[in-house]
């Protein structure tokens, strides 16, 4: 915790302005202002950020090729406590701190739960006081805009560096790292012993970039690293010497430069999607080998003991993408250091973590053979090795040949990543109970049946000082003055809120709160999209990246149905609602790209239809990201969690609604299953087929959808609307979406799931008119939602994982 005075700060701030920009306060631009504040907070910061303290305790490293951090102002401000005397002087400076809040980029390095999780893992190390760093990739351009033209997406590319350099980074160029592409590699013997030389590489530089990452009043500043590719400078101090000539033509180091550049040049806009293409291997490589070979040479400069790394350190490997930690670290053991292959295997294994994001097929990452061979000569050689010992060891304890196929590391001319994760690490962990479960029991069950000791659960969570402390100050503040402050510590503590649970008074204060949260969020969409949506009515959102298995089509079909009612029947005793979409779909996701194309041409029929003004509106607010999350969830009375069973790993935005006070519509998906578990399903609405009905169906062939389509009228109307220009301004996209549910016969059991989700809607509907109720509802909602903040996840990591035991696991040793 740093401690401030106004009249200090005021001093500083000028004396500041006047040495990076030499002019007086009144003159120098808001985003002067904010950069002037940004490097006062990191002076403050300077002594307590401190590059390591690698020789005292174990460190984690936590390796992601994203990091949806988010604005960084206001969380840095509230976790250092200086708020107050910062708001105040600035004020008395003429300078108004929410306007620099306001002003300042949302760094989008990341597309959806993954990236936004890594983030809130960070934040809570910091938090909990744990020495925990990530390293990731400085990415030009982020993820891209969202613009609607006509309904239709259109992406426009996140240019965040238009000062040339991010606020909080701070560039070290002492601490660059050679990375080596290509090339030629063979043995040569020295003084009798082997050594791999490694000629003819392409060399990039890795420049890092360090974010500091400010625990809550606590001290702790962590490290967020990310890595910006370059031409080596002339003044880089390691050798190139085998490196690849380019002496030659201007054009042949026109090139170069180019493909240095290039690797961190743009983050893949894929969420939970295989990209399979050559430059993202190669950014995989890059930030991987930079972190990996920083680690060491931190390591070696504090003159640790090699042999004993797994004892300071853990490195996590966040999904598969960084998965090439494993051959990386292994290159360095036996080629630098020169252990044996048994004694760097163990150190290895010993020190790798992996987490599992997804169990959708087309996200799991296949590297053909030929590609890696060519990029990552070397490392390629360590991973056939390593699935050479694997295989004889599988061969070893099984004859099913099938089973070892699916278990291989390298098959059909493809590296299977997830397999070397796997097999390479101590830890594999699911994000949800569910999800975990399917992974024993479905879909990694070959390697659970092998090594069940390695498969552990490890809840999602999110950092509730972002998501509701600052997000939501009015209701941090009922919070406080009802249960104290120490639930900002220890959110188990907000269970105490229960208490309050038959006050009318609070539960009066809540709705208030609810309500100005509404307003907040009305006045947005009407200064961007003209749309006057009324704060009284239900706000029914569901924000999350644009995936048929999140089913955002059974949000849609629902709204057609009342839509339809309320025409039928205008008399109908409706609670008015506000239907709220939030969602960006992958550039190449065509079915994904047609259904927000639907969804604003229902939105317009709708808006545009007096009939049912007062009672229906659709919002699709565009651009949906970290800052317009913090705006939308604490406005939300109805949090839709609404994918098909077994699909979604866990969901994070789920834990985000129900913190602040939103009521979950959902299937028993994900952590949702752990909502339930917690509130009950009288606190919540439940709806749509188990798992194991999806599983079931699943293994026969699914159901018939196009039965279902005749059987059920009401349903049939609805999607017929599709394409028969009931919904104006729709073509192609119309019928690409009915071609889903009808001709390729629902694979997300869209139309199957719609009659109860109408249902659950419909009790929902009838309860929100009791206000006491559902206030109630959504007060308990708040009080066990404490379970869901990253400083547990954390812990728990820290506990089962991380730090669980020091000494060489012989047993992790399969091969
Ligand atoms: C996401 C999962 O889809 C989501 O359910 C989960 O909450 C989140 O990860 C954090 O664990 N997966 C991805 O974003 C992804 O890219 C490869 O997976």
């Amino acid at each position: 915790m740093i401690t401030i005075s106004k009249r200090k700060f005021k001093q500083y701030f000028e004396s500041k302005m006047y040495s990076l920009y030499a002019q007086p306060i009144n003159e120098a631009s808001n985003e002067q202002h904010l950069n002037v504040l940004a490097s006062v907070l990191k002076d403050l910061i300077a002594k307590k950020w401190v590059d390591t303290k690698i020789d005292t305790e174990k460190e984690v490293y936590y390796f992601s090729i994203e990091f949806l951090l988010g604005r960084q102002l206001k969380s840095n401000l509230l976790n250092l406590g200086v708020e107050n005397s910062i708001r105040e002087g600035l004020k008395e400076l003429g300078i108004n701190l929410d306007d620099l809040i306001q002003s300042e980029v949302d760094p989008a390095l990341g597309n959806g739960g993954l990236g936004r999780l890594a983030a809130c893992f960070l934040d809570s190390m910091a938090s909990v006081g744990m020495s925990g760093h990530g390293y990731g990739i400085r990415y030009k351009y982020g993820l891209f805009k969202q613009k609607f033209v006509n309904g239709c997406q259109v992406e426009v590319p996140d240019n965040w560096l238009t000062q040339g350099n991010y606020l909080w980074e701070v560039v070290r160029p002492n601490k660059a790292i050679l990375v080596k592409f290509e090339g030629d590699v063979y043995l040569e013997e020295h003084d009798g012993n082997l050594k791999v030389i490694h000629k003819n590489y392409i060399p990039v530089m890795a420049m890092p970039y360090d974010i500091p990452i400010i625990g809550y009043r606590n001290n702790s500043v962590n490290t967020l690293r990310l890595w910006k590719s370059e031409i080596p400078r002339r003044d880089f101090g390691q050798t190139t010497a085998n490196a690849k000539n380019y002496s030659g033509s201007y054009e042949e180091a026109l090139n170069y430069k180019y493909y240095t550049e290039e690797i961190s040049q743009v983050l893949y806009p894929n969420d939970s999607n295989y990209a399979g293409r050559l430059l993202r291997l190669k950014q995989e490589y890059f930030f991987v080998s930079a972190g990996i070979q920083d680690i060491y040479r931190k390591y070696k400069k504090h003159k640790l003991n090699i042999h004993e790394l797994h004892k300071k350190v853990a490195i996590h490997i966040n999904d598969t993408h960084p998965a090439l930690c494993v051959p990386e670290l292994m290159r360095i053991l036996l080629d630098i250091e020169g252990l044996s292959w048994d004694e760097a295997w163990n150190i290895t294994i010993n020190t790798i973590s992996y987490t599992n994001h997804t169990i959708m097929a087309e996200a799991m990452e296949k590297w053909p053979v030929e590609m890696m061979k060519k990029l990552l000569p070397r490392i390629y050689m360590i991973v056939e090795e390593i699935n050479k010992r694997y295989l004889s060891y599988l061969n070893s304890k099984y004859s099913d040949q099938n089973k070892i196929r699916r278990m291989s590391i390298i098959n059909n001319g493809n590296i299977n990543m997830a397999n070397l994760c796997i097999a390479s690490s101590y830890s594999v962990n699911g994000v949800a109970k569910l999800h975990t479960t399917l992974l024993e029991k479905e879909v990694l069950k070959d390697f659970y049946d092998d090594t069940p000791y390695k498969f552990n659960n490890k809840t999602n969570g999110i950092a509730h000082r972002r998501w509701l402390m600052s997000a939501n100050p009015e209701l941090s503040g009922l919070i406080t003055n009802l249960i104290g402050e120490e639930w900002k510590t220890d959110t188990f503590k907000l269970k105490e809120l229960e208490n309050y649970k038959n006050d009318n008074h609070v539960l009066d204060r809540l709705d208030e709160i609810k309500y100005n949260n509404k307003v907040l969020l009305s006045n947005y969409i009407m200064d961007k999209y003209d749309i006057d949506v009324d704060p009284n009515s239900i706000f029914d959102v569901q924000v999350k990246r644009l995936h048929a298995y999140k089913r955002q089509l059974l949000n849609l079909i629902n709204i057609m149905t009342l839509y339809h009612k309320i025409l039928d029947n205008p008399d109908m005793d409706i609670e008015p609602r506000t239907f709220i979409f939030g969602a960006k779909a992958a550039p190449g996701y065509y079915l994904a790209k047609c259904i927000i194309k639907v969804i604003n041409s229902v939105a317009d029929l709708i808006n545009n239809d007096p009939r049912v003004r007062g009672k229906l509106k659709v919002v699709f607010i565009e651009n949906y990201g970290v800052s317009l999350a913090e705006l939308i969830i604490p406005a939300a009375n109805v949090s839709e969690q609404i994918s098909t069973t077994t699909k979604e790993a866990s969901g994070t935005s789920n834990m985000k609604f129900m913190m602040n006070g939103a009521i979950t519509m959902a299937t028993l998906d994900g952590a949702n299953v752990e909502i339930h578990e917690l509130i009950g399903k009288e606190n919540m609405f439940l709806f749509g087929l188990t798992a194991e009905e999806v599983l079931n169906y699943n293994k026969n062939g699914g159901y018939s959808s196009i039965d279902l389509y005749h059987t059920d009228l009401g349903l049939k109307q609805v999607v017929d609307d599709l394409i028969n220009g009931f919904i104006p301004n729709l073509g192609k996209e119309g019928r690409e979406v009915y071609d889903s549910l009808i001709t390729y016969n629902d694979e997300y059991f869209v139309l199957r799931d719609a009659k109860d989700y109408e249902r659950a809607q419909r009790e929902l509907s009838e309860l929100y008119k009791k206000k006491y109720d559902w206030n109630r509802m959504s007060l308990i909602n708040i009080a066990n939602s404490g379970v869901f903040s990253s400083d547990r996840t954390i812990k728990e990591y820290g506990r089962d994982i991380w730090f669980r035991g020091c000494e060489i696991n012989e047993e992790f040793n399969k091969l």
